[in-house]
């Protein structure tokens, strides 16, 4: 099944779906393949892979390793366009709408398209949106882009419902990695009740309630990453999961 049908259907059935963001230089070897384990017994519906500035990684070696451990979708959240792998499911086909880098607009994306198609990957057409999170992010400096200030919901609607009118399939609200604040949910709300398509949210998501909120306030989809790169927390993969699947909680 395509990945994009498989997430509208999880979210249909579960009532959201939670993807957990895996950082390539984090989380490596046996303690990689022993997370990705723990994550398809805990009921993640899927893993992103990806990152805005890697170092060091042989990303196609490492999607790889992570397929031939995990039955899970594989989906990359690419930081560039080197981060691109036939071993992986689906890759977000990510635009910075909230930014006016034309690079992170279209640039990138008119480079990375022939090698998308040639390594025959589900592209997924997503309208990426900076929400300010009390701190600079890597994504922020990363793109070269503003974030919208945490005060407008009324600015992220308008951003979203143009990413949806240029025919995106998903709306992506993004706090950035490690932000000390989430995205706030008046924001979730704002852009949840304006568009029709699908909201992922994610960045500074600590607490099954917080992931919780997202979801009450209209998300579809949360993404966690910096919290499990902690093994301490690793024990709380179900809690989200069952946080998110407002229709049905798995026990594990
Ligand atoms: C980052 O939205 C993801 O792109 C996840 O953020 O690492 O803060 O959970 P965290």
């Amino acid at each position: 099944m395509q990945i994009y049908k498989y997430l509208l259907n999880t979210i249909k059935q579960k009532g959201a779906a939670y993807l957990i963001l895996i950082d390539p230089d984090q989380l490596r070897d046996d303690m990689l393949e022993a997370f990705i384990k723990h994550c398809e017994r805990s009921g993640v519906d899927g893993l992103l892979v990806g990152g805005s500035l890697m170092g060091g990684v042989d990303f196609n070696r490492y999607i790889h390793q992570v397929k031939s451990v995990s039955n899970l979708p594989v989906i990359i959240f690419p930081g560039s366009e080197s981060q691109i792998s036939s071993y992986a499911d689906a890759i977000l086909f990510i635009s910075v709408v909230s930014g006016r880098n034309p690079e992170h607009l279209i640039g990138k994306h008119v480079i990375s398209a022939p090698i998308i198609r040639s390594s025959n990957l589900e592209p997924i057409s997503t309208g990426y949106i900076l929400i300010d999170s009390g701190n600079t992010t890597t994504a922020q400096y990363m793109s070269g882009s503003l974030p919208i200030p945490r005060n407008k919901p009324n600015i992220a609607a308008a951003t979203a419902l143009a990413a949806e009118y240029l025919g995106m399939k998903f709306i992506y609200l993004e706090g950035g990695s490690g932000a000390i604040y989430s995205v706030p949910d008046e924001i979730v709300k704002a852009v949840s009740m304006t568009c029709t398509i699908p909201v992922i949210v994610g960045g500074g998501i600590k607490t099954p309630k917080a992931a919780r909120d997202k979801i009450e306030a209209g998300a579809n989809i949360i993404v966690t990453g910096n919290f499990f790169e902690d093994q301490n927390n690793w024990h709380l993969v179900k809690d989200f999961a069952n946080a998110i699947h407002i229709k049905n909680t798995v026990e594990v």
